[in-house]
């Protein structure tokens, strides 16, 4: 039996190594799962991914909130916890004047020797930086200000050396800089524009059999949004692209159909078990062509073909997909959330830096105090606590009670320019439930219901393409969602939900989220 051993294993791997080809992921051993996509649905917008071991942390764009970019942690890459965020101090986020086109743009998580790398664009706030962790949870360190403009920055380390790679005058763009200071040691050097299509950019590069390659974003974050690729064997170039271009779109006849458009700007990743998969951003279209609750994090399988990464098969993606997995993924359940406020939850965001002085918990009961900005231009600081809304069929409601004048309620908030507050209002004596939309030079108080005191159960239950308000369970009001969508209300962000005072002082008894109508009341 020994002497056969050396033989049987060289049989074994010649078998092994044959299998590995032309599709590297055949090889892989594992189940057949359904995926459920978005893996992170609602305003997950850039996502960006890093393999440690077994453990997988997942980054995205966050705009004018704070705090900005969530840290998401997996371990079977369909269930996602978030387990804090980057930019959770002021001094890291400056944010004055921000909004939702501005702010934190697309960032990339990177792991190197020991430490997490994020970098990122804070467009009108500073530009270029990154800050760095030993535990990607944080705290996370304060800015270095990096040199090298352009959006969408990335990170590739080798040999001791750190590379970034931006998209300065539409041109992909690297430069060696001092992971230590941020400091540039080796000027800029132009890699690549693409292959023509309008805004190239989101880039990353990898490193996979003695290539470099180059994965770019293009045809800017709408419909004609694309994914395309270019290889070298040197890091600073001459890149050739990929005959194939675009690797993956949803803007072709194959997926015109599909709910989910604007496919493209992704982050590839080889899992644990040698599989390779993108994490990349996409919407899905409600009532025809909108969407509001903003670009959502997709996953995909990866086969690398002729020496060309393959995306899910060169097929279109859809919200169930068979794919295979080393180990099958706890199944996703809705979940029922009645949050108290004892302690604030990291998903929990603001518009800008809020006013600590107007937010107060005291025994479950939530305390706001209105400094007079609301959701529109120029109120920059509204007090408002704000949630990601994740799915489009859901149930949010909260008990609201002013304690005097003023204005306090739920806010739907997709931008400055498109938003629906359902709130009790006291002024003059006289107490009413209202539900008022904004779209740009509109406002509207679409319902006007009067109250005896000025608190009720406010209630909203989101049916895809529209809202329903309920007060004290009894609807008053629907709204459609392509109001609060994109196409509509413009900006990079999606809906967020959540209590807010504009005016006056208000009490909040918990806020409970339910992330299905089907869940029980
Ligand atoms: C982001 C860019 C993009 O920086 O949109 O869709 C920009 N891709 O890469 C804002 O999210």
């Amino acid at each position: 039996m020994k002497r056969f051993f050396p033989f049987l294993l060289t049989l074994l791997l010649v078998a092994g190594l044959s299998a590995c080809k032309p599709s590297e992921t055949a090889s892989v051993a594992g189940v057949e799962v359904e995926l459920q996509n978005p893996i992170l649905p609602g305003f997950h917008p850039d996502p960006s991914v890093v393999a440690v071991g077994e453990d997988y942390y997942l980054i995205n764009s966050t705009f004018h909130y704070f705090p900005g970019v969530p840290v998401y942690h997996s371990r079977d890459l369909q269930n996602w916890e978030q387990i804090g965020n980057v930019l959770d101090r002021p001094s890291q986020l400056p944010l004055e004047q921000s909004n939702a086109s501005l702010g934190i743009y697309a960032p990339t998580i990177r792991y190197n020797d020991g430490m997490f790398y994020m970098i990122t664009t804070n467009v009108g706030g500073g530009g270029n930086f990154m800050v760095t962790a030993t535990d990607p949870a944080g705290p996370w360190s304060e800015p270095l200000w990096l040199e090298q403009q352009g959006i969408d920055p990335s990170l590739y380390f080798e040999d001791g050396k750190c590379y970034m790679v931006s998209n300065p005058d539409a041109t992909i763009t690297l430069c060696e800089i001092d992971p230590q200071t941020g400091a540039t040691l080796a000027p800029g050097k132009a890699l690549w524009r693409g292959t023509g299509g309008r805004f190239p950019e989101g880039p990353h590069i990898y490193k996979k059999d003695g290539w470099y390659y180059l994965l770019i974003s293009e045809g800017g974050t709408e419909l004609a949004h694309k994914l395309t690729v270019a290889r070298s064997r040197h890091i600073y170039g001459p890149y050739e692209p990929n005959p194939e271009n675009p690797i993956f779109t949803h803007c072709s006849l194959a997926a015109q159909e599909s709910n989910i458009q604007g496919t493209g700007h992704g982050d590839l990743f080889q899992a644990a078990d040698g599989s390779w998969w993108i994490v990349f951003l996409a919407y899905r279209r409600y009532g025809g062509d909108f969407h509001h609750l903003g670009r959502e994090t997709f996953l995909a399988p990866v086969t690398w073909e002729n020496g060309w990464p393959v995306v899910n098969g060169g097929q279109p993606v859809a919200e169930r997909m068979t794919v295979r997995m080393s180990a099958a993924p706890t199944p996703q359940q809705p979940a029922r959330l009645q949050y108290d406020f004892a302690t604030i939850g990291p998903e929990w965001m603001h518009i800008q830096h809020p006013v600590a002085e107007n937010y107060s918990v005291r025994d479950g009961v939530l305390w706001l105090t209105g400094n007079g900005d609301g959701f529109d231009w120029g109120g920059w600081h509204p007090t408002a606590l704000l949630r990601r809304q994740e799915s489009a069929e859901c149930r949010f409601g909260t008990q609201a009670a002013l304690q005097g004048d003023g204005e306090a309620g739920i806010a739907i908030y997709q931008s400055h320019n498109g938003h629906v507050e359902f709130f009790v209002r006291r002024e003059k004596g006289r107490c009413e439930a209202v539900v008022r939309e904004r779209l740009h030079s509109i406002l509207h108080e679409q319902a006007v219901v009067p109250l005896r005191t000025p608190e009720a159960r406010l209630d909203v239950e989101a049916h895809g393409e529209y809202y329903a308000f309920l007060l004290n369970g009894q609807e008053i009001a629907r709204v459609d969602a392509k109001l609060l969508s994109t196409e509509m209300a413009g900006g990079f962000t999606g809906v967020t939900v959540g209590p807010y005072c504009r005016a006056g002082k208000a009490s909040f008894q918990g806020f409970d989220y339910a992330e299905s109508l089907m869940l029980p009341e």
